[in-house]
Formats: C-alpha cells, structure tokens, sequence
C-alpha cells in the first residue's frame, strides 16, 4: 500500500520537499502539511470502497486556452494511474480528427495530485496576504460567507460586491463560475465588467469598423487558408496558443498542407508557428504594425493597387466620396496617408521603417505583394492588441483587406482573429443581474481605490453613468488575477492588502496560488478530474465543434466540494435552496439540461453513450464560413451594424467619442485607424533609463498561471527571458544566467535565454510565472506582471500588458 502510495501520490512532492514546500506557503499549508500522509490515506481508502479494480473515463482539460481536449483517466482503486490523450479511430477524416492534448492536459496529474493543493475551507488568521490560515469546517466557511454578503449587501449595496476574472474553468457549463452567479443574481446581483484580458481592445475597436451584427467574430475559419494564395499573419502564433489537436492549429496545418500558400508572418520573435514553416518573417517593434500598415497603404495609393470599387461600394471613409457630412475637410484616410491630413505627415516607407525596424525597401515590396495577389487571408493574433495602442493597431491592420477588397470571398478574411464554430452546450441558468452598470474589467483595482471618480466617459462604464459605491466584497474564483494576472503587482498588493477599502476576499480554487494568500476565506474546489458535466469544444476549435463528457475519474479528494455544492449551502442560508437547486443535484442538472440540448438536436448520442464513447463532434455548416459573404454579395440588403451600414474606415461613432469623452494626458482616440506613439513606446523618454521593450507571450509551458506547479512542465519548457544577443552582450549577460528585470514599477528576476529569434532592443517573458515576493518587494518567480502597468488603454480602457519599458542586469 505504502509503495504504491508513494509512486502514485507522493512523486510529485518529491521535488520539492515538504520543508521547502511548508516555508513557500508558509502557514496556511503549513497546518495542512502536519498530516498530508493521514490525508490523503483517508481519502484514498475511501476511494477504495467504491472503486472497482481498474477503470477507464472522459474527462478534459478545461483551462483557458481556447481549446478543450478530452483526456482518458485510468484508475486504479481509485487513484489516478495515468491520464492518455483522445487516440481514438485512424485520426484520417477531418471532423472526426482525435482531439488530441498537449503536454499539460496530458500532465494534469499533476495538477490533482499537488502539493499546493487546497485540502479544507480555510479562514485567514494573519495579515492579509501573509497567507496564514486555519482550518475550519465547511459549515463554519458558509456561514462566514453569507454572514459577510449579508453585511456587504445592506451596509453597501450589491454594486459593492465584485467577481474577478477567472478563466481557470472555463469549460464549465452546470458549475463553477454559472453556479456562483446564478446566486448572487438572486440575492441582487453584483457589479459586471464588460470585455477581457484576452481580447478587450479588438472586441471593443472592431464594432466601430464593421458594426455589431452577426457574426460578432468578424472571421472567416482558418479553413480558408486553403483557397488563398497569400497568408499575412500579425502576432499569430497558433503552435504556441492554439495547441489542441482538435483546435485552430490543427485546421491551420491542414489547410497549408493543401495549399502551400505563401506565409509571411509579422512579430517580434520568431515563434513556434514559423520554425521553417514560414516564407518570411518580418521582426517588427512591438506596437508599431499600425506603422507598417499606413506605409503599406501609401504604397498601394501611389502606385494604384487599391480596390477602388470596392471602397466606393462597401466603405465610409477612404476618399472625400464617401465622407459622411460633417466630417472636417481632408478626414477621410486617402489625405492622412498622403501627408494632406491634421498632422501633415505622408506615411512614407521612409517614416514606417524608422518606426517599425522594418526597412523601406521590405515594406514597398510587402505593399506590392499583398496589393496584386488575390485571394489574401490576413489575421492577428491578440497580442498585438495588448498593447498601449492596441485599439489602434486592431483596426489599421483590418486596413489591408479592406484596402484590397480581400473580403467575403473564398481565401478571405476580414484582418480580425479567425472565426471558431462552437457546438451550444446549454449551461446552468445564471439568470440576470439586477446591478446594472459594468466596470471595464481591467478597472477592478480602480473600482476599489477611486470608485467615486468613475463615469461613463471619464473610466469606460456601461450601463450606467456612474458607480455609487466602491468594491467591498470580492469573489474570486477560477482565478488568479486577483495577484498573478493583472497589472502591476506591487500596486495590486497594497490595494488589495488594505481590509478597510476591500473588506472581504473569497477564493474558490485547488491551489494555494499567490493570489489565495489574499484570501479572507479559502474555498477548496474539485477538480474537474472529480467533477461531472457536459462541456463544449472551447472557443478556438476551428470549424469542428464538440460534446465532451466528463465524469467523475475519482472521488473528491479531501473536504474538497464543487461549486454548485457551495451555493447549495449559502442557499439555504438565504433560505432560497428550493429556488436556487430547483429540487436538482448537480448530476441532475447535468441530466435534465441535456436531455433538453436532445429533444431540439437528435444527432446527439444518449448521455450513457456519449459518457462511453467520449466526445462527440460536428462540423460547422457549409455556410457562413467566409467571414462578411452575405454583406459582399448584397451590401444593402446585409448593411453592416455600423451607423452607416457600411465599413467605416472612417468611423463616425468614434469621432463623437473623441469630443465627449475625457482623457488622460497623452491619451488619443481618433475616427481614423492610425499609428499613434504611446507612454512607453520605443519612442518615450523614459528609454534613457529604461531602453528596452518587454512584450510578455503566452507560453506551452503553462496555460497562464494554470499548471505553473507542475515540476514536469518547469523542466520541458524554460522560463527565461528571450533576449537578443547584441542586446546581452552589450550588458555581459550568457544564456542561463539569472538576471534581474526592472523598471519603476518593480524587478522580476529570470533566467536569461540569448536568441536571435528576438528583435534587438525587444525581449519578451512568457506570462503566468507564479509571483514569489523577495525582498523589498522584488519577484523571484519571473512573474511578468511585476513590471507591467495599471494605466488603461484610451478607448476600451483594456490591458496593455505587452507595452513596458524595462532594463535588464545580471542579477
Ligand atoms: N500555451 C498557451 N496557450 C494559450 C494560453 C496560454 O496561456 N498558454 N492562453 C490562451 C488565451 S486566454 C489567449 S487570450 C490566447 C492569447 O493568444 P495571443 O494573444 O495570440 O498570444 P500572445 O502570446 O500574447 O501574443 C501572440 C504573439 O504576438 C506577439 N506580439 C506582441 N506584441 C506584438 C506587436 O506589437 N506586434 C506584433 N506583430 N506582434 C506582437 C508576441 O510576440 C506573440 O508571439 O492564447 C491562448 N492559448
Ligand atoms: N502580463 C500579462 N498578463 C496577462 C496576460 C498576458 O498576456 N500578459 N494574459 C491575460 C489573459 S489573455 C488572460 S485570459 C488572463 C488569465 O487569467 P486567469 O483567468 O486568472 O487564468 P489563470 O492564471 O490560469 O488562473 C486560473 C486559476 O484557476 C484555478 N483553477 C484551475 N482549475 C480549477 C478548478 O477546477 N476550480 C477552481 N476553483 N479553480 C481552478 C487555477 O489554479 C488558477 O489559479 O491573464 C491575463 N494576464
Ligand atoms: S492546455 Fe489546451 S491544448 Fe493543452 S490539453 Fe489543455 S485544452 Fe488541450
Ligand atoms: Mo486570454
């Protein structure tokens, strides 16, 4: 027993001692390491009772990364015993293609059997953030909380109670995050954010080009790429992001199969996605792509390579024809790009290569190539958009289909991020909220601190003009943004650490994540390894979309209970059990919404067969994948949702915006698409002391914070910071050695990896490093957000989290 015991549970331990492990997370694990042994014997022995021998389930992986792989979980008297990947059938026919997992879902073992793993509901007893905690019981931790809503509710109102962003579960249809909200719409709501950290800048720039209506994702499906003859992509980096073998990268790898179309991709490093896959790749300075468009754009004008029909036809803006009235003399986007606009500036070749590092003679030559060669199917990724004019840059590089006419054709797109068919899973009912107003999500921070200062036109709300009260009560769950994942960390800390303005901090997770140790109470969570549900395919999934069962591959290891089992019990200390569970477990839920999803659809398999033969997929409709087709064959009877029904290129909402609202110094917003240099950029002052721009990227090695603490996934993917080798060695710094990375805002230390495949004077950090306070509020984890910065983009009011200026050292 003990042998076994010690192979199947305790290998990961290992590699950090208990010692080590007690003093990291200090005494909250600390009471819980006293008896990890007896724990998790008691555990497995009762696990022992109701398994049977060996047994084989579906589950997924159900971080945020666009995909949802389904695993195979083997186990052994109830122990996990090794987790395998989908490998059903030949993997031949495209829609019945294995969703295979990569190496995190397929290391989730890791992740359940963890010793960062929350084991009871803990209450903080320490300063907050010092992360010392004592167990109390589950009944305790519920009334703790409701006595602390109940509070929060009559002293301050609903307005004042907050949800973090939290992505950890994202699959989740009947749990998690749609349990939490579903009780808090019913005991009055609580205060929403609009937009997220994952695309906040394109979701709220791109409506103001080509309008709100459906398809909202302005994308044709990767798919596409087949029937084009050119392939632009900028800062998409699918290898890395989109690794599911039944996601985008696997739909994008098809289709260049079967096309052998020529690829140019646009981005400071030279990423996975390329690897000689690639025809040309172009390093660009980070925030700059709107740059290179204008100057591409002054290629196509001078030398006639614009689609000037199709300007006239679908377009508001390229021309003084189609200016809408009132706009100012020589607005339209022809007299900006020609130096005849406000700021007298032709965007030259010559003026995009001082700015972008690309030189002239690349950029007439890209003009040229995207200008006469048709179809063209040109993307981004969003990590051009997390940057400080990331608005910006989302619609100028839209500019070049529009330009050509490379739109609603097959081998088209519309420059936005590709399209994705997502097969609707029902989810739990979370009902409405009654609190109507909206923050920004990046603006949470703000909400706590200067709440009172906060409007409509000065901070970005919506569904409201102002907010009456500041955040009091905070709920994270699923989340690590609370520390890890938003800005500027020494700032977060000191807000977050002050219990008179926040007042109450709940975390609902597995691990004791940097952000838990600013809990107030401690909720510890299942894993989805131990939770039931029906989920869907994910947001990044290509034109196949699927069904993926979970069911239970263990019991729940220690006190740990699921989210719809905790609003259960605040439930009845609301006395709203009745109407909150509808009489339902959370199997039942499960039961009932799926027997709905098979009365409207009967290509669906019974829930019995599906939880046997694993997922079940479909493919996209036949139509409808060619993104704005409808609105090219007939622009009036498909007008866009755009005031004029027509692509703005000039966008007449966006020129209203720019009188009403009021900005931050430095801070621009125009009706036209265009480059404009930020705090900051290559360009601010602030290079004397801080010469280097650090865009951070979103790593293999992890899925953000999620799976960090699996040792296995330390070793196969290096954090280090890429740096290029003219860059190191002008400061003496090997491949290897630990360096220090700093600016004003604070100092993350790393190790370094000196690569060409980064531009000179650029380094980038994968994002999600766990945060680990040194000294004098240095970060030893190589926690990027250390150094990043809390000040919104102009319009969504979003993240800039790529924009930084930094210098580095050895440490
Ligand atoms: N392995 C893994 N996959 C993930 C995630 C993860 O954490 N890990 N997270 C998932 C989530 S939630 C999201 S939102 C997506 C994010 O996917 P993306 O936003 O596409 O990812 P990033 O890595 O931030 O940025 C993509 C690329 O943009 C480049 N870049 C940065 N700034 C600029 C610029 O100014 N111009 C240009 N041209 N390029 C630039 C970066 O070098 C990087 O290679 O990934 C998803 N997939
Ligand atoms: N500097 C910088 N910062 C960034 C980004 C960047 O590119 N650069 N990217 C941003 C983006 S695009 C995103 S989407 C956000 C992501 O930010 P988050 O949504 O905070 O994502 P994670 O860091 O993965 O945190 C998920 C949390 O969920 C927990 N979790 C996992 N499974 C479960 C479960 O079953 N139950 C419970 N209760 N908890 C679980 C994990 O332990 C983890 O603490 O980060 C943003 N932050
Ligand atoms: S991290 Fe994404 S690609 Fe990897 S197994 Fe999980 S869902 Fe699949
Ligand atoms: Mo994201």
């Amino acid at each position: 027993m003990k042998n076994w015991l010690d192979k199947t549970i305790l290998a990961p331990v290992k590699r950090r001692s208990f010692m080590k492990w007690s003093t990291a997370v200090s005494g909250a694990a600390m009471a819980s390491s006293a008896l990890p042994l007896k724990a998790i014997a008691s555990a497995t022995a009762d696990n022992n009772v109701i398994a049977s021998d060996t047994k084989t389930t579906w589950s997924a992986c159900m971080v945020n990364c666009g995909s949802r792989c389904a695993l195979q979980v083997h186990t052994k008297d109830g122990v996990i015993t090794s987790v395998e990947s989908d490998n059903r059938g030949d993997d031949k026919e495209f829609g019945q293609h294995q969703i295979r997992a990569c190496l995190r879902g397929r290391s989730i073992k890791g992740r359940v059997y963890n010793p960062d793993r929350l084991k009871y509901p803990m209450k903080r007893v320490g300063k907050r953030g010092e992360g010392r905690f004592e167990r109390i019981s589950w009944d305790e931790a519920m009334d703790l909380m409701a006595d602390k809503l109940k509070y929060t509710i009559s002293e301050y109102g609903n307005d004042s109670i907050f949800f973090t962003y939290g992505s950890g579960t994202q699959g989740y249809r009947t749990d998690g995050q749609h349990a939490f909200k579903r009780l808090v719409n019913m005991i009055g709501g609580y205060l929403g954010y609009h937009g997220n950290y994952s695309w906040g800048q394109i979701q709220y720039a791109l409506p103001f080009t080509y309008g709100t209506k459906k398809p909202s994702a302005f994308g044709s499906y990767t798919s596409e790429i087949k029937n084009a003859k050119l392939l632009v992509m900028f800062g998409y980096n699918p290898a890395e992001t989109r690794m599911s073998g039944g996601g985008e990268i696997y739909e994008y790898t098809q289709a260049l199969r079967e096309s052998g179309v020529r690829t140019i991709i646009i981005d400071p490093r030279y990423t996975d996605t390329m690897l000689g896959k690639e025809d040309e790749w172009l390093s660009i300075r980070p925030g700059t792509d709107a740059a290179l468009v204008e100057a591409m754009a002054y290629v196509m004008i001078t030398e006639n390579l614009v689609n000037q029909e199709f300007l006239d036809t679908y377009c508001q803006g390229f021309d003084e024809k189609t200016m809408p009235a009132g706009a100012p003399a020589n607005g339209h986007y022809k007299a900006h790009i020609l130096g005849q606009g406000a700021d007298k500036t032709a965007k030259t070749p010559e003026w995009a290569a001082k700015i972008t590092g690309i030189p002239a003679k690349k950029i007439i030559q890209l003009a040229r190539e995207i200008g006469t060669t048709k179809p063209a199917y040109i993307v981004q990724g969003t990590g051009i958009q997390r940057q400080a004019n990331g608005e910006q840059t989302t619609r100028a590089i839209c500019m070049l289909p529009i330009l050509t006419g490379n739109i609603g054709l097959p081998g088209t797109h519309t420059g936005d991020m590709p399209a994705n068919f997502g097969y609707p899973v029902p989810t739990l009912p979370s009902g409405s909220n009654p609190v109507k107003v909206q923050i920004p999500f990046f603006l949470w921070t703000d909400a706590i601190t200067r709440a009172h200062e906060m409007t409509d036109k000065t901070d970005g709300l919506k569904g409201g003009t102002k907010l009456e009260n500041p955040i009091k009560f905070i709920i994270s769950y699923a989340g690590n943004a609370l520390i890890n994942q938003h800005s500027q960390i020494n700032k977060t800390k000191e807000i977050i650490a002050d219990e008179s303005l926040a007042e109450f901090i709940v975390v609902v997770d597995n691990h004791m994540t940097p952000s838990a140790r600013y809990a107030d109470l401690l909720l510890p969570d299942v894993t989805t390894i131990e939770n039931t549900e029906v989920s869907s395919d994910g947001y990044a999934s290509g034109s196949m979309g699927a069904v993926v069962p979970l069911v239970p591959a263990i019991k729940p290891l220690y006190e740990c209970r699921s989210a719809y089992e905790m609003c259960t019990m605040l439930a009845q200390r609301f006395g709203i059990e009745e109407k909150y569970t509808e009489g339902r477990t959370h199997e039942q839920w499960v039961e009932h919404l799926y027997a709905g999803a098979r009365a409207k659809d009967a290509r669906l398999p019974t829930l019995e067969q599906l939880r046997v033969q694993g997922p079940f997929q479909i493919l996209a409709p036949e139509t409808g994948r060619i993104a704005l087709e409808d609105f090219r064959k007939d622009p009036i009877k498909h007008a866009l949702g755009t005031p004029s029904g027509k692509i703005e290129i000039y966008s007449t909402k966006l020129a209203d915006i720019a009188n009403e609202w009021t900005l931050r110094e430095g801070d621009v917003i125009t009706p036209l698409p265009q480059y404009v240099t930020t705090w900051e950029s290559h360009l601010d002052p602030k290079t004397r002391e801080f010469p280097l721009q650090l865009v951070g990227f979103h790593t293999k090695g992890r899925v953000h914070s999620t799976y960090h603490n699996v040792p296995v996934l330390r070793e196969a993917v290096m954090d280090g910071v890429w740096i290029n080798p003219i860059d190191a060695a002008a400061r003496d710094i090997k491949n290897g050695d630990a360096v220090r990375i700093f600016n004003d805002r604070g100092e993350t230390r790393v190790l370094a990896k000196v690569t060409p495949r980064i531009m000179p004077g650029v380094m980038a950090l994968g994002e999600g490093a766990w945060y680990k306070p040194g000294k004098n509020g240095v970060d030893m984890g190589g926690a990027i957000n250390s150094i990043t910065s809390q000040r919104p983009t102009p319009l969504s009011k979003g993240n800039p989290q790529h924009t930084n200026l930094v210098e580095i050292a050895k440490a």
